[in-house]
Parts: C-alpha cells; structure tokens; sequence
C-alpha cells in the first residue's frame, strides 16, 4: 500500500488506510488524512482486461465536460507523480480519487426524494454528454449489457453446472425460463434500431450516487462502466434498485416490495433531465427498461450461482442464489405494478402539458 500511496504523492505515515463501501467489483479503501482524504481503488482485473481503457475513458469525458459544462462535478481520478492515472502494483492497477466532501452514498432508498435525486444525477449526466463524440469512448466491457449474450451465458452455465447447484436452483431456472420473453423483446428492439445509442452510465444502482447532507444529489460516482449504450440500462437499473425499500442483498423476500411513490420519484427526477431529448419510442420503453435490467441482474446472479460464484463478491453459501431468488421476486412484482405505472405516467404527462 505504501508504494501505491507514495505513487501518488501522499506520504504514507500521514495516512489511514480503510476498507470503504459495499461495491461488488472493485476494491475500495478511504485514505484519511488530518486535512485530505480519498478514494483508492484496486481495478478488479478479472472483469476489465483492458484498465487503461477506462482511463482514456475519462479523460476524454472530463475534457469534455470542462469546455461544455464548467460547473458539473465530475468524480474523476488524480494524477499520479508521473502524470499517470493509473499506477501498477503488483500486477494489479490502482487509482486515486478526491473524496467528495461531506457526501456519503446509501445502499437501499428510504425516502422518494433518494430516488429522485439519484435520477436527476443520472439523467443530467446523459444530458450533458447529448454531444460528446461516442466514437471517442472504449467499450470497457463489451456486450456488458447485452441480454441475449447474458442468456447464452445463463444456458452455458447450466450446462456445466454441478448437479447439487443444479438443484437448489430448479425454480429460479424456470422462473427465468418463463420470463425469456423480456430477452425477445431486447432482441428485437436492437435488431430493428429502434432507439439511439448515447453516453450511457450503465450502473445506475443506488450506491454510485453521492449524496449531502440534506440527500441532495452531490454527482454521479463509478464510472468504469460508461459507454455508448441504450437509456434502458440506466432507467432500469433505476428501478431495479430504487423502487424497493429492500435491496438486492435482502433475504427476507417479504420486504421486497415496489414503492409506487419511488417509481413517480424516478420518472420526475428522470425526465426533468431527458423529457426533452428521449425520443418517443425511448419513452415508449420507459417500464420496460424495469423488466429488463432486473431480468438480466437475475440472469447474472443465477448464472454465477451456477458457475460457482467466480464473478461477484459473496458473503455466504448460496449469497448469489439469494440474490437471484430477491431479483426474481422484484421482476415478478414489477410485473404485477405495470399497469399501474402506465397509469401514473399518464397523469404526469397530462399534468405536464395541462395549462394553469
Ligand atoms: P464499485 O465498482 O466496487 O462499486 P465504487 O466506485 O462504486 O466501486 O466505490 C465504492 C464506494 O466508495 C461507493 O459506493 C462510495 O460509497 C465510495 N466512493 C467512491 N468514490 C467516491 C468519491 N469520489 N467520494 C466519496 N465516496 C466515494
Ligand atoms: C456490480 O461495481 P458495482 O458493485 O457497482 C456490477 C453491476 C451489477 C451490480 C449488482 C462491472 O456493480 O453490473 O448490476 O454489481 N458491475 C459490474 O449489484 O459487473
Ligand atoms: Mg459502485
């Protein structure tokens, strides 16, 4: 750690290191000092092959963002001594970041105006990159939210999966077999090219949002995943994670349960940012990016059950089956709740355009 530190200029005796945050991915420590601290972060090099990627990434973006929007706080990494903004250690890739003063993030919503805020973040995020250069951006990892490679992957790993996960996981597999329509629909859409590829962040969760004191939205936080996509992998990974009380993490799937006032709170924060760029076919997509993005995280925890938890962080046997069984749950009453969200929008819509 110390070399690392010393990298980047800060003299190790003068800091504390810690664990920090509960992301599933990269490692992360907060470095404290009596007047500074920051952000360290070790890239998790089994998911991004190509780290320098990410890096070239977000030069690219702040340079951008410095000439067209001065005042927008991006989250971005510190040089190190060398001018780099990745330093290597041991075989493994570290960076740097200013830790947000007085910011701090939250791992589920406790109130409408979390998800609203978070919203407002992401959508301003993908409105002020409307007229960034996508050829300038590196997919740092390919097909991340392609589905109907996910379901390939989902039928690979039951095909090699060991009998005993094979069978605690039976009624998830056919949960997610009954749902493939979800991934027919995707499949068309991108075939037919219906809707444009933007700067998308493609990790909306409500722990990458960094939030003040009052839970105002300070800015948007991990970034190694920001690449051309489509807008239904931000909306949906925001319903996906802000429409419940109870996260992913939570084994008591009674609680997991659809706030209908935090899903008013995504559309406001949302399309107060986008309403005026989203295409109408995008917003004919709005719900479905729900069924979607949390579709295809069932998918993803399922398929790791059955490889043998080798992508995501577990805390205990059978963490990812759990994880699985909550987003399947989520999916099934997000399905249940379309109707009504088609109602509310509705009478958002018709409120907006009625005069005083
Ligand atoms: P991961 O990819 O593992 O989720 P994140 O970049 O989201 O990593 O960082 C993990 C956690 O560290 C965040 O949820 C947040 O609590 C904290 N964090 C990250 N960057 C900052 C920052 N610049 N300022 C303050 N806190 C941060
Ligand atoms: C991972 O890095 P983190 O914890 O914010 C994952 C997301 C998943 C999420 C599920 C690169 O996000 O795609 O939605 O876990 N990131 C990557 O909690 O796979
Ligand atoms: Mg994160």
């Amino acid at each position: 750690m110390d070399n690392i530190l010393n990298s980047f200029g800060l003299k190790p005796n003068n800091f504390q290191t810690a664990s920090f945050g509960s992301g599933l991915i990269n490692h992360t420590w907060k470095v404290s000092g009596t007047n500074h601290q920051y952000i360290l972060q070790q890239i998790n090099k089994n998911v991004f092959k190509a780290p320098q990627d990410i890096a070239n990434n977000l030069v690219e973006l702040e340079n951008y963002l410095k000439q067209t929007a001065p005042e927008y706080l991006f989250a971005a990494p510190l040089p190190s001594i060398h001018g780099k903004y990745l330093v290597e250690d041991g075989g493994n890739y570290y960076r740097l970041s200013p830790f947000i003063k007085n910011s701090h993030t939250v791992d589920f919503i406790e109130q409408s105006k979390q998800a609203y805020e978070a919203a407002k973040q992401f959508g301003k995020f993908t409105r002020l990159l409307k007229g960034f250069d996508l050829k300038k951006l590196k997919y740092t990892l390919p097909d991340f939210h392609n589905l109907t490679l996910r379901v390939e992957q989902f039928k690979t790993a039951l095909a090699n999966a060991d009998k005993e996960r094979l069978k605690n996981a039976a009624a998830e597999i056919l949960q997610v077999e009954a749902n493939i329509d979800i991934a027919r629909i995707y499949k068309q859409l991108v075939n037919g090219k219906k809707i444009p590829m933007r700067v998308i962040h493609h990790d909306t969760k409500i722990n990458n949002i960094l939030f003040d004191d009052n839970n105002c939205g300070l800015c948007v936080i991990d970034l190694d995943t920001v690449m051309p996509g489509y807008f239904i992998s931000d909306v949906g990974d925001m319903m996906r994670t802000y429409l419940s009380p109870a996260n992913e993490e939570e084994r008591d799937l009674s609680k997991v349960q659809i706030n209908d006032d935090y899903f008013i709170a995504v559309y406001k924060g949302y399309m107060e940012e986008m309403g005026g760029t989203l295409t109408t076919a995008e917003k004919d997509l709005f719900i479905y990016s729900g069924k979607f993005m949390i579709y295809m995280q069932a998918i993803r925890f399922l398929t790791d059950f059955l490889n043998g938890d080798i992508y995501y962080h577990t805390q205990y046997a059978g963490h990812n089956l759990v994880r699985a069984q909550n987003q399947l749950t989520l999916l099934e009453r997000y399905l249940q709740s379309e109707n009504k969200f088609n109602e509310y929008i509705k009478q958002m819509e018709k409120a907006a355009f009625s005069p005083i």
